[in-house]
């Protein structure tokens, strides 16, 4: 309504000046999907990048941010941003794992284990990341990472024979092949769905962050949580580049800069927010432990198998980026 109501006023104002005419009708209203809810430090960020794009624009970009898969379901996110039938999206990124080995790189074992590290690893990759959506007419905003993966089970996790045949929710491909690794069976389950596996016995245990733990309520089926730190894995947000281009210069860059903006605080509050969703956790009754020297040698041995499987698979110019991030980094 807001919207038919101020459009109606600018067309009052223009019989008065043209100016404001012309700015008005060429305001933009774009969408934005993620599949994250609104009770995640992600969803809390991408609004208040939607908000500071509408501040900076005087309302010229106005983004509507659908989260929680309300608008289309995660795997169509990006297929939708492609087409335009969406402006914007936010997705995690190694749910594309399949089209390039590059957006495995966050989640290959023993690469990155700290926030530093992955920020190299980002600032390593973004380039062929960029290029690798350019080709489907798309743009990259920012990313921002989740607190690390760790392992969530109903008994203490101490000895590795407990992981042959547990039934382990994993939210993409490397957390499915480390779980086989391991002598599980994995199921590739949205976050949102996280409740239904485990109320309907689909599911014995998961691999997500303590942020997932948290917002998932993963003391409502679960005890354990096992803290090790396999990798930091990042969302991405992107744009359609033919809407980008419709934007006007001065639009083009209060975007770019609000996306600047939201990619440092996204950093900040995922490390905040691994504080305290531990924190709440522990609250709820979850203990949280590190893996012990067995489960430990196992999830290396794992992680190798993982990591030798990726470079079977990975061409020179993913290789190479592990060699450039390598190279920053010692
Ligand atoms: N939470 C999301 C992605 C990784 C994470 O920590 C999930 O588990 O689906």
């Amino acid at each position: 309504m807001t919207r038919y109501s101020s459009l109606g006023l600018a067309v009052a104002v223009a019989t008065l000046s043209t100016a404001t005419a012309v700015s008005s009708a060429q305001a933009a209203e774009w969408n934005l999907a993620t599949p994250y809810g609104d009770a995640s430090f992600h969803t809390e960020n991408t609004k208040q990048f939607a908000e500071d794009v509408r501040e900076a624009t005087d309302g010229e970009l106005d983004i509507t941010v659908h989260s929680g898969g309300s608008l289309i379901s995660h795997g169509e996110i990006k297929p939708s941003v492609r087409r335009g039938t969406v402006q914007a999206g936010e997705i995690f990124m190694s749910i594309l794992s399949n089209e390039s080995p590059v957006f495995e790189l966050d989640t290959l074992p023993g690469l990155a284990g700290s926030y530093d590290e992955a920020w190299e690893l980002w600032q390593a990759s973004k380039p062929v990341i960029e290029e690798l959506f350019a080709e489907q007419g798309m743009k990259p905003l920012y990313a921002v990472p989740w607190p690390s993966q760790g392992i969530y089970t109903d008994f203490e996790l101490n000895d590795p024979a407990q992981f042959e045949g547990l039934r382990v929710r994993a939210p993409n491909i490397n957390t499915q092949r480390l779980t086989e690794n391991l002598g599980g069976l994995p199921t590739e389950t949205e976050e949102s769905d996280i409740p239904t596996a485990f109320s309907t016995g689909r599911v014995d245990a998961m691999i997500t962050s303590v942020s997932t733990g948290e917002s998932m309520a993963a003391w409502d089926y679960v005890s354990h949580f096992s803290d090790a730190n396999l990798w930091i894995p990042k969302n991405i947000i992107f744009v359609n580049q033919k809407a980008f281009d419709r934007l006007d210069e001065a639009t083009q860059q209060a975007l770019m800069e609000a996306a600047t903006e939201a990619e440092e605080r996204g950093w900040e509050a995922s490390k905040a927010d691994m504080e305290g969703s531990a924190q709440a956790l522990e609250e709820n009754g979850i203990t949280i432990g590190e893996p012990n020297e067995a489960v430990a040698g196992a999830l290396s041995e794992a992680g190798d198998k993982l990591f030798q499987d990726w470079e079977s698979r990975a061409d020179d110019r993913a290789k190479a980026l592990i060699e450039d991030y390598r190279a920053n980094t010692e």
